[in-house]
């Protein structure tokens, strides 16, 4: 057998520890990406930290967690019979529901076996001779994989700001995207909340509906809108059913962030003040993330933007009785939708109730954590539980965690030192057969992800056909290729009001983290036809090779 025949995709054997591709993470990324593998015939393994499926729907089981992203739409559409039998009980679906369905996927499609939980991939490292990657696992263990799939999600690495004295805190500390596997109980407890993110927003009703007292420490105010949460009717979910055909091809083609909905044909300020009013009115009641797609500019247009800022801030006003709290709640520093809107039940009412208060932590920095509370702005506050909803090292934090070094030893940290650097934000130079799923440079958090990740499984399973189809087995992003992609997506977000906060999406809530704007936002229906052009082209902007003696087969095919 020649090198080259060695080499070829499909002729690594599980028994040796060799795998055709390692996919780290068993979230809803690497379950696909790994039944998609079989699909090829192809051998993988999955590693995963956690002890179940589910990646972000695992970590984040905090009370109110919920998707922002209906859940008809939240959901695989590649086994019609799986979108047909699945009965989603919510508009939203909260997360043990999901988890539930991941945990149904894993079951429905035999997918344990080739999982290895509680197992992190530490080191990945690629051999240039071998052509393939060696990768370390946290039981000390090694295999080789010819390819490596980074499923490690955007939002699952919980970050815990550097508190002085957070050590010396005696009472219980949970952070939300770390949650307890058994449910908190918070009756009769003093509470604190840092972080009035997403996370804060959903959570902090609940909390407070249990707690004796409850302190929300706020350093920035969001916007948020109301979910309208609701049972779903069997009348809802057989509309979807029958019509999901053409709502999945929409979701996928036709809209930017992969959720099929009713687009804006207008401007915020082609109509009067009075209309505008109203047609706000109407997806204020109507609930969910669509009310920034009320009107075609609301991104791209500061002036059109005020207006649906002006009537988020108006609703904060009319809810929140106490018209100073009224006011620290109304966001007045980013352009509403630029960082991403949240979704909630009862949050600013909350602030009605007797037992919750809101300490502007903005004005009175939080000092230090103290045994028994914490001391922001020279005022000892006292409670039993904190509780951080203080967000992700997001995009990423989960890969930056693992030591990944590519060609002559570079790792990927060092590479992406200044930022993040991807070729369509599937693979970045320097880092042969190494794919990521929903990377940064691709539309990822700001698409419903579950759209976006079947777009990257689906075309990573194409490409290693095509690869293997003509004996290759070895794939890189061009320098070139990925300078422009850079550029092209950072030219895409600085046509928009996002670059303007100080976001997630730029990295700006850890401290020294780069500030680059991280995912594309030119909308998931341009960017898959992108990719599927580069398909097409023959892959262009990367270069495949085969190992010799073979190398006449690739240039010949
Ligand atoms: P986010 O949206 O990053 O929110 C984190 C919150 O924690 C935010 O309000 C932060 O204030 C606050 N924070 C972070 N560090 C501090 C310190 N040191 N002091 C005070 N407050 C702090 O994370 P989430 O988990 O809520 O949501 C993440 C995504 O998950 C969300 O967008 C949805 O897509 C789902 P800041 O704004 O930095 O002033």
């Amino acid at each position: 057998m020649s090198v080259g025949q060695a080499n070829a995709i499909g002729n690594r054997s599980q028994d040796a520890d060799a795998y055709d591709v390692v996919i780290v993470g068993a979230g809803f990324a690497g379950m696909y990406m790994l039944h998609r593998l079989r699909g090829l015939g192809l051998s993988a393994r999955v590693f995963e930290q956690g002890s179940g499926v589910g990646g972000t729907w695992y970590w984040n089981r905090y009370p109110g967690a919920r998707c922002d992203v209906e859940s008809m739409q939240y959901s695989y559409s590649f086994s019609e019979e799986l979108q047909q039998e699945w009965e989603w009980s919510e508009r939203y679906a909260p997360q043990p529901e999901i988890l539930r369905y991941a945990n149904h996927v894993a079951d429905r499609f035999d997918l344990r076996s080739d999982i290895q939980f509680n197992t992190r991939v530490e080191r990945a490292v690629f051999d240039e001779r071998a052509r393939d990657w060696s990768v370390t696992v946290s039981d000390g263990k090694t295999v080789r994989a010819q390819f490596v799939v980074l499923a490690t999600g955007c939002l699952s690495n919980a970050r815990t700001p550097d508190f002085k004295g957070l050590s010396d805190f005696t009472g219980e500390v949970y952070h939300t995207g770390h949650w307890p596997h058994q449910p908190v109980d918070f009756t009769g407890k003093r509470v604190a909340v840092i972080g009035t993110g997403s996370s804060g927003i959903q959570s902090i009703p609940i909390i407070a509906d249990q707690a004796s007292q409850l302190t929300v420490f706020q350093r920035t105010p969001n916007f948020s809108v109301p979910a309208r949460n609701a049972p779903l009717s069997p009348e809802e979910r057989d509309f979807f059913r029958a019509n999901y055909t053409e709502i999945r091809r929409k979701a996928r083609e036709e809209m930017r962030n992969g959720i099929y909905q009713e687009l804006p044909e207008k401007g915020a300020l082609e109509e009067s003040a009075a209309d505008r009013n109203a047609r706000y009115g109407a997806r204020w009641d109507k609930g969910g993330l669509t009310f920034t797609a009320t009107y075609n500019n609301i991104a791209l247009d500061k002036a059109a933007n005020d207006t649906a800022a002006d009537f988020v801030r108006a609703k904060i006003a009319e809810i929140v009785k106490d018209s100073e709290v009224a006011k620290l709640l109304q966001p007045n520093d980013h352009p509403i939708g630029s960082k991403r809107i949240c979704v909630d039940t009862d949050y600013y009412a909350t602030y009605n109730r007797a037992h919750v208060e809101l300490v502007d932590v903005r004005a009175n920095p939080i000092e230090e954590i103290l045994p028994h509370g914490l001391k922001a702005g020279g005022k000892t506050y006292d409670f039993d539980v904190l509780v951080l909803a203080t967000g992700f090292d997001a995009m990423t934090g989960s890969v930056a965690r693992i030591d990944i070094s590519g060609r002559s030893g570079q790792t990927l940290n060092e590479k992406w030192e200044a930022g993040p650097r991807t070729y369509l934000g599937l693979m970045s130079e320097g880092f042969p057969n190494l794919f990521v799923i929903t990377g940064p440079g691709s539309p990822s958090v700001l698409s419903n992800m579950i759209v976006s990740i079947e777009q990257h499984v689906e075309w990573i399973t194409d490409c290693l056909d095509y690869m293997r189809a003509n004996g290759l087995d070895c794939m890189e992003a061009t320098r070139a290729a990925e300078d422009n992609w850079v550029d092209h997506v950072n030219d895409v977000a600085h046509g928009t009001l996002y670059p303007q906060a100080n976001s997630w999406y730029m990295g700006a809530n850890v401290p020294g983290k780069p500030r680059i704007f991280m995912p594309y936002i030119g909308g998931v229906g341009v960017y898959r036809q992108i990719c599927n052009d580069v398909a097409a082209k023959g892959y262009e902007g990367f270069t495949m090779s085969a190992a010799a003696p073979t190398r006449r087969v690739a240039a010949s095919s």
